[in-house]
């Protein structure tokens, strides 16, 4: 709907947003659009590149040489993920360098469920079921974005992101096939990750700071609670097929509502992570510091190179011209 109040400009833009037209780089959008772009791509590259680390911790220590290499995959498919979303985030007018020194000065948020610790293999079972699925219900409407490449970039990522939920099911289905302790492993794993997994999709929508305005332009599709929703009647039907309990005694179908009753969400907890004071975020925000600053003579070389290869490159504008 479109407020009468709204200059010209900004009308037309609401106008193409109601029409499902795609918003492109070049196109006139208002600032605080593109902000709130900038902000969420940012963040949602961020918790890519970040989330690589928690997993990288087993990928020497996975059981055998085919779980090796699957997570081995699943991790280079999430470093291609923040590579997609940087660049679609550079389209809106900020650099690699900026977002990159925003996430190491602690300016930018990733994703609070990465700021816990990874103690065992069932954990990587965990990941790809639980986060991994609570990422595709979250990231399935962003194919939809009113954005063009944030949109197209999340096709890709979707895809991908189904074949790590699967892998991660079938981690713990084997566990659970497997001896007492294996199954105990995969339960414990379980119980610690659940809530910080319903904690991704954001405070509820009473307290959600961005989500009127980012449902009005079509960045988001639907609520943070309405996916949350989603996630909960979608696993509370999976668990059962692994044979696992989701530890959460209030957890129950309402036949009325044609959901999942579920308990409290712990949101001091999640406050505290986010603003900085979850177990791990020194160590990852350490990690990737520590990677940035081993990397420069890497940085180096390649812009060396690509100087050597094209000493003159063509501007951007005669790039346009031509
Ligand atoms: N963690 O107004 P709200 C993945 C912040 S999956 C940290 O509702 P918004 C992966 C929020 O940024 C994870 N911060 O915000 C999976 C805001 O603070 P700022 C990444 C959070 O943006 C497997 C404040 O709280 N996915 O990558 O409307 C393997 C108020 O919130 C969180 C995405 O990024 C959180 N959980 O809605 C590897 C998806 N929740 O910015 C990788 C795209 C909220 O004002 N992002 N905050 O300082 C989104 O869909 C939305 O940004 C959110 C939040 C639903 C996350």
């Amino acid at each position: 709907m479109i407020a009468m109040n709204l200059p010209e400009q900004e009308k037309g833009f609401q106008h193409k947003i109601d029409a499902e037209v795609r918003i492109e780089p070049k196109d006139w959008m208002p600032e605080k659009y593109r902000h709130t772009l900038i902000r969420q791509i940012s963040q949602h590259a961020h918790s890519e590149i970040v989330g690589m680390l928690p997993e990288g911790n087993w990928i020497s220590r996975a059981p055998t040489l085919k779980r090796k290499q699957i997570l081995l995959a699943k991790v280079q498919d999430e470093a291609g993920h923040g590579l997609y979303l940087y660049s679609a985030a550079e389209t809106l007018g900020i650099s690699r360098d900026e977002m990159i020194e925003q996430l190491h000065s602690g300016k930018a948020k990733y994703s609070s469920i990465f700021n816990y610790p990874t103690l065992t293999w069932a954990d990587m079972g965990a990941i790809g079921w639980l986060v991994d699925g609570a990422a595709i219900m979250n990231q399935v409407p962003l194919c939809r974005t009113s954005y063009g490449p944030y949109s197209r970039a999340m096709i890709r990522i979707c895809k991908e992101e189904s074949f790590h939920q699967r892998q991660g099911f079938d981690i713990l289905y084997t566990l659970c096939q497997g001896s007492p302790e294996q199954k105990a492993m995969a339960q414990d794993a379980i119980n610690r990750w659940w809530w910080p997994s319903l904690m991704m999709f954001g405070p509820h929508d009473s307290e959600s700071l961005h989500s009127e305005q980012s449902m009005q332009w079509k960045i988001k599709r639907f609520s943070n609670d309405e996916l949350r929703q989603r996630f909960v009647d979608m696993i509370a039907e999976q668990a059962k097929v692994l044979d696992l309990t989701l530890p959460d005694p209030d957890l129950e179908w309402n036949e009325e509502r044609m959901h999942y009753d579920f308990g409290k969400i712990n949101w001091e907890e999640f406050w505290n992570v986010i603003s900085g004071n979850g177990p791990c975020n020194k160590q990852r925000l350490d990690a990737r510091r520590k990677a940035w600053e081993e990397g420069a003579w890497v940085r180096e070389a390649a812009a060396a190179h690509a100087k050597k290869q094209h000493p003159n490159p063509p501007k951007a504008e005669s790039l346009e011209a031509a």
